[in-house]
């Protein structure tokens, strides 16, 4: 059964070219609640860490070195149907794709560069909170 939270972050491009409150403010039109939010710099270390599934994919040094860039807002999120509905609301992995009014749509510029990140499951939502969030944190 599909949990009610998923994890999100804005990424270091959104943070930079000022698109953090407008994208929380999609984000909270889009009915989902704020349960935890923290601004803060992903070192390359970490950002290694998060994103270790991709290890072996071509792109994943590029996206370590971007992640790492600069920093990002992360977020523990509430709705029903949290995972899939978030997916919805940001949009294609590749902006060029994404449908109009997404968020990767209205402020993502590359694949690579793509404003935002949201949880694939509801095991993933799960890990990705945890790894950003301590249980006090995220009650
Ligand atoms: P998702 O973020 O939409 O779930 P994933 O396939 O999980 O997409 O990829 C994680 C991140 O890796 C993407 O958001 C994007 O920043 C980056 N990425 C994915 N595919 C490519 C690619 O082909 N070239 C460069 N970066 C990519």
């Amino acid at each position: 059964m599909a949990t009610n939270r998923t994890f999100t972050m804005i990424k270091p491009d959104a943070v930079a070219n000022g698109h953090t409150g407008a994208i929380l403010d999609d984000i909270i039109k889009g009915g989902f609640k704020v349960i935890a939010l923290k601004y803060t710099r992903l070192s390359k270390d970490i950002a290694g860490q998060f994103y270790a599934v991709h290890s072996e994919r071509p792109f994943y040094n590029d996206l370590v070195d971007f992640m790492s860039s600069g920093p990002i807002v992360a977020a523990i999120l509430e709705k029903d149907n949290a995972v899939e509905d978030f997916r919805k609301l940001i949009g294609a992995t590749d902006p060029s794709k994404a449908e109009p009014g997404t968020i990767r749509n209205k402020y993502a510029k590359s694949i690579d560069a793509n404003a935002i990140h949201g949880s694939d499951s509801d095991e993933n939502a799960q890990i990705e909170g945890s790894f950003f969030f301590t249980a006090f944190e995220r009650f």
